[in-house]
This record gives structure tokens, sequence and C-alpha cells, in this order.
């Protein structure tokens, strides 16, 4: 009898020692978005990135996370991005825009660049809400986000080998 087919399996780990990664953090509803960001940072620093290996941007309001995260994305010294931000239902329809818009333009800035982008932006309809995701019973999305960009930064250098370039370094990916 022939032995059954095993496939060879490529699957991203959980260890950022090697990998670069950017943090964009809206400045809007800082309240939740900084304890976000202290996530993200936190899920890093446990899978082994140094301080050299992070930078962190700040943009006025979710609706800029795009933007960001295209315009790092495109100098080709990340393995992946984390965007952070939080929108809470108002009054107006405000809300519906602010949060297509940004979730939109995160998928086409990682599917312009190919760069892994974690899509860590909460959508809540009361503060609470929130609250309960930034840290509380609903745990931290941010420290999710942040294994997440580890797994798919891994998993990126797996399937195409090594970003080109440094975290100082000036040449584009092409
Ligand atoms: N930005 C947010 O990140 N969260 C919100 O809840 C929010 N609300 O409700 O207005 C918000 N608005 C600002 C927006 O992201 C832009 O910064 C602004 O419109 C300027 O472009």
């Amino acid at each position: 009898m022939t032995e059954p087919l095993q496939p060879g399996k490529i699957d991203g780990g959980l260890i950022a020692a090697g990998l670069r990664f950017a943090v964009v953090v809206s400045r809007f509803n800082s309240f939740i978005t900084e304890r976000l960001l202290r996530g993200a940072v936190e899920a890093l620093e446990r899978g082994g990135a140094t301080n050299k290996d992070v930078d962190v941007v700040h943009v006025p309001g979710s609706f800029e996370l795009p933007v960001t995260t295209k315009k790092l994305a495109q100098t080709g010294r990340y393995d992946a991005i984390i965007a952070i931000g939080c929108v809470l239902r108002g009054e107006t329809a405000h809300y519906d825009y602010v949060c297509s818009e940004t979730s939109r333009g995160l998928q086409l800035a990682q599917m312009d660049t190919g760069v892994p982008v974690m899509f860590c932006v909460l959508t809540c309809d009361t503060l609470q809400q929130a609250i309960d995701r930034a840290g509380l019973k609903g745990g931290n999305k941010g420290f999710e986000a942040g294994l997440g960009a580890i797994e798919m930064g891994q998993l990126w250098r797996k399937i195409r080998g090594p970003a080109k370039t440094t975290n100082s370094g000036k040449g584009r990916r092409k």
C-alpha cells in the first residue's frame, strides 16, 4: 500500500524577531485607540520584536488610516502594518461613511501593495462596547492584531523571502 499524500504546509509562526512593523493609530477616540496600541505593541514585544523593528504613526482619525497605511506599505520597509481606530456611532450618517471608507481603503491598501494590513478598527454602537474590546471583557483587539501581524509577516517571508530594505534604508521594494 502507498502512503497517503503528505502535503507541504506553509504557515506563519508567532515569532516577530527579524520582522518589521508599522502601527498606524487614529487620535480620534484616543482613550480607546491608545489602549489598542498598547495591546498591539505588547503582542509584538512578546513575539520578540525590538524598538528598531516597530514604528508608530499617529493620524487625526480613522478616515486617514488608509492613505497613511498605503504610503507606509509603499516604502517596502514593513512586513505587516496594523491600522488602529475606533468609530463610535453618533446621531448622523457620518459613522457609516467613516466605517465603510476606512475598511474599504484599508483593504485596497493591502491589495494594492501586497503588504498585509491588520484591520484593528472598532466600529461600535456604544463607548462601553469599545471599552470591552480594548482591554476588558472582550479582550484587547490590539493584542489580537499584533499576533495577526506577526503571523502574516512570517507567512509572507516564507512565501516570498525577506523584505528588501531596512527601517533606516532608503530603497523600495519593486
Ligand atoms: N474618526 C474616528 O476615528 N472615529 C469616529 O468615531 C469619528 N467620528 O465619529 O466622527 C471620526 N471622525 C473623524 C474622521 O475619521 C476624520 O478624521 C475627519 O472626518 C477628517 O477627515
